[in-house]
């Protein structure tokens, strides 16, 4: 199968389960349940229940099971992107080309849908329905390690320290460690989730999170090339914005070039990690130069 199809057909396998799990718009919590649907079912791209799924594909697991994990993953996500559109983060108007969910619902609306999306990402991560077929002991491994992953030495830590260092001259070991958390961790969490729903063993789990890591670094240095560039096609010009506006990113401290052959050695270190990976592990290799190659 062609990759695209791949994704678009994995992206409507992970609507529909989202669709499933998701509260009905109905009853006195109609206006709470429709904020979290709004930001949940505005285009994302759900890249990080893919990689979930992918990544127990890669050792032949049969995915059923995993798809409430997928779709905690998405509302983690959601959550995340909500939260930072908020005035008192980024204060975004727009997202995926639509009104953040604190524009069409208010801020303490839209705070409160983020609470409801983490909140129900954990409902989901302990559903009935979910991980049949591994052992107690490997769900609780994989809650874990997505709890600590967003949490305060995680993503929101991140957060944390993305705003402390606004306006900041920050030194690039500083940004790395901002991105990692911020951005890095859900994404190899995501894979890592996979790795212990697919019951693999030590080697392959250390694999699939080498790849993990590989991938986040790859996502996060595309983003801020998306930043400046629109795209990563078009080489021409040098770090300018993002440097002009004074803020930490790739192509501000190497310039456009040099941020992109960046991009493509961690895009081919994740692919190396996978080296010992059958042909079920296509679509991980595929989804890594699809990070690189992305537009949006
Ligand atoms: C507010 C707790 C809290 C955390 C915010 C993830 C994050 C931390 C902020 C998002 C800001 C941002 C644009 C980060 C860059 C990387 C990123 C997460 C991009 C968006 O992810 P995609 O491309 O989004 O997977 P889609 O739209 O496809 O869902």
């Amino acid at each position: 199968m062609e990759f695209k199809q791949y994704l678009s057909q994995q992206c409507a396998v992970v609507e529909q389960a989202l669709t499933r799990y998701m509260l009905p718009e109905e009853g006195p919590l109609a206006t709470h349940i429709k904020a979290m649907r709004y930001s949940l079912f505005a285009g994302g791209k759900r890249i990080r229940p893919i990689l979930a799924l992918a990544a127990a594909e890669a050792l032949h697991a049969d995915t059923q099971h995993l798809f409430p994990v997928a779709c905690a993953l998405e509302c983690i996500h959601t959550y995340s992107l909500i939260h930072d559109d908020l005035p008192a983060m980024d204060d975004d108007d727009l997202r995926r080309g639509k009104p953040t969910c604190h524009v069409v619902f208010g801020e303490a609306e839209a705070i409160l849908a983020g609470d409801g999306l983490l909140s129900f990402a954990f409902e989901l991560l302990s559903h009935p329905d979910a991980l049949q077929g591994i052992s107690p002991e490997a769900q609780l491994r994989l809650i874990n390690l997505i709890a600590k992953a967003i949490g305060p030495v995680g993503m929101v830590g991140g957060q944390s320290l993305d705003l402390a260092a606004e306006g900041q001259a920050i030194s690039f070991e500083h940004l790395r460690l901002i991105h990692g958390y911020k951005t890095g961790a859900l994404i190899t969490a995501s894979v890592q989730a996979g790795a212990i729903f697919g019951q693999g063993d030590e080697e392959q789990f250390a694999a699939l999170s080498r790849y993990g890591v590989q991938i986040g670094l790859a996502f996060q240095i595309v983003d801020d090339l998306l930043d400046v560039e629109g795209t990563t096609e078009d080489l021409g010009k040098t770090a300018g914005a993002d440097a002009q506006r004074n803020k930490a990113t790739y192509p501000a401290f190497f310039g456009v070039a040099k941020t992109k052959v960046m991009a493509r050695e961690a895009v081919d270190k994740a692919i190396a990690a996978l080296e010992n990976f059958d042909a079920k592990a296509e679509p991980l290799r595929d989804l890594a130069r699809y990070i690189y190659e992305r537009n949006k």
